[in-house]
Parts: C-alpha cells; structure tokens; sequence
C-alpha cells in the first residue's frame, strides 16, 4: 500500500518536473555525422524524418569552425539556397538552437555550394508525443506526459526498489 502510493507520488513529481522542460532532450544535428556537406543531398531531410522535434529540446549543431555555418532562414531561401536572405548566421560550434514553438525551422551553411549539396535543414517543431503519428492540435492541454511516459515509469520503478529497501530497512 504504502509502496504504491509512494509510486503515484514519484511519478507525479516526475511529470511534474518534465513538463518544466527538465527532461528536454539536444538533439544532435545528422547524428554521427554532424553538421557537414553529405554524402547524399537528402541526407538531412531524411535525418529529420526519422526525428521528432519537441517544443523545450534544443538542437545542437556540431561542425568544424570556420568550414561551415549554421544560418536561420525563411522557408524560400531554403528550398532555393539564397545565402544572401538570411535571418541569423552562427559560424562558432557548437550551434545550440532551443526549439521554443510549434512551427517550422530551416537551416542552411551559407558557404558557397553547401546548400545545394545538402546541408540544409528542414524541421516540424510538435508539442506531440514521439508515439503519436497525429498532426498538432493547438491546444493548451498539457502532453508532455505521453513523451515522457518511459522515463516517468524507469524512474518509478527504481524508486519502488529503493523504498522497499527503506520500508524493509525501518521494519
Ligand atoms: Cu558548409
């Protein structure tokens, strides 16, 4: 009984907790492969469709200084590589971009040729869960819980451990 009501409490500080932006997640621009002219030039367009972009993570750029930049652009200056409309430029890595509303982002290097090899980048900021495949709803409704479900339940669970080591302890 005890254990239980203890669990209910560790996973509501938690969610707590996570919906404060504690458990915000970087995410590593191209994984391994950094921020760098690919291989192929959808590299980063299939990169960021196989991710989740979650209002409160932060996107982190990692690239050699002075061989690329990291530009905020509009969504035209994106698709036709205009290195001369830019929003913002960064040329020291890492590049750290906390994602801070629902909408989209693009980025591009601005160093000749970059872009139109590739290294741009296109991302759908959500307030969803990774799990749901289901467009954003404009909605003032906390779902920071559905993301964070996994970690909510290994922390619960380790706790439960701990506190019956505790109860078993004190009786
Ligand atoms: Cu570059």
């Amino acid at each position: 009984m005890v254990e239980k009501y203890l669990v209910v409490l560790v996973v509501i500080t938690t969610l707590i907790l996570c919906n404060n932006n504690v458990c915000a997640t970087d995410v590593i621009v191209g994984d391994d492969a950094a921020w760098k002219v690919p291989d192929s030039p959808t590299f980063y367009s299939s990169w960021a469709s196989k991710h989740t972009f979650i209002v409160g993570d932060t996107l982190v750029f990692n690239f050699m200084n002075g061989s690329h930049t990291v530009a905020l652009v509009n969504k035209d200056a994106y698709e036709t590589c205009n290195t001369s409309n830019v929003i913002s430029v960064k040329t020291q890595s890492p590049v750290r971009v906390p994602l801070q509303k629902i909408g989209q982002l693009h980025f591009m290097c601005t160093i000749d040729g970059h872009c139109s090899s590739g290294l741009k980048l296109a991302i759908n900021i959500t307030n969803e869960s990774p799990m749901s495949s289901s467009p954003p709803a404009p909605s003032s409704a906390p779902s920071a819980s559905n993301h964070l479900t996994p970690f909510a339940t290994l922390i619960a669970s380790s706790s439960l451990a701990f506190f019956l080591l505790l109860v078993g302890f004190y009786c």
